[in-house]
């Protein structure tokens, strides 16, 4: 399953959506064109009384060239047959924030230590992905145990974003917003 066909993409099976939930620390990210999360990025995902799943996010961004700002972000989660696979659409806290509706896939989690999210934003004429992008979590501040970084490392390399991620740093720009 290594042909970059976004069709193809295996993702985690028989995903359990109320074990996600929680607080999940962004420690490597591959950008989309035009990127907005820069780093120090959480994720809190949540789970509703209906069984929606719902996210808010931090995390410092650049907005008008130089404008340094911790981002508030809100995401919902729209089910597809997929229990893996969701759309996700976002807004921010602000209203020059970023908005959207991207795919949202669950590729691989344990629940407890790492999970590997991926979107493709727009597929190409020969089915690859022409421009995604995607957040390595880890419950751990600190980053992914060693146990967990060559999981990791073939999961990336199955999505075709191996060597295309950058580490997310936390530095706590965040935590006093
Ligand atoms: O940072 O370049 C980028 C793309 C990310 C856009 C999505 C941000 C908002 C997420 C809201 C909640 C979920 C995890």
């Amino acid at each position: 399953a290594q042909d970059c066909q976004v069709s193809n993409i295996q993702v985690m099976q028989n995903f359990d959506r109320s074990r996600y939930t929680g607080r999940w620390y962004a420690v490597a990210k591959k950008d989309p064109v035009g990127l907005f999360l820069l780093d120090n990025v959480v994720a809190q995902f949540s789970v509703d009384e209906s069984g929606k799943m719902t996210a808010t996010a931090h995390g410092r961004v650049i907005i008008l060239n130089n404008w340094e700002m911790c981002a508030n972000m809100f995401g919902t989660f729209e089910d597809t047959p997929d229990p893996a696979k969701f759309k996700m659409r976002y807004w921010g806290a602000a209203s020059y924030l970023q908005t959207g509706n991207d795919d949202h896939w669950v590729i691989d989690t344990d629940y407890d230590n790492y999970a590997i999210h991926y979107s493709c934003r727009e597929v190409d004429l020969d089915g690859t992905c022409l421009d995604g992008y995607s957040f390595i979590f880890s419950r751990h501040p600190t980053g992914l145990r060693p146990e967990d970084q060559k999981i990791v490392t073939d999961k990336k390399k199955e999505i075709c974003f191996l060597g295309k991620y950058r580490r997310v740093g936390h530095t706590g720009f965040c935590e006093s917003s």
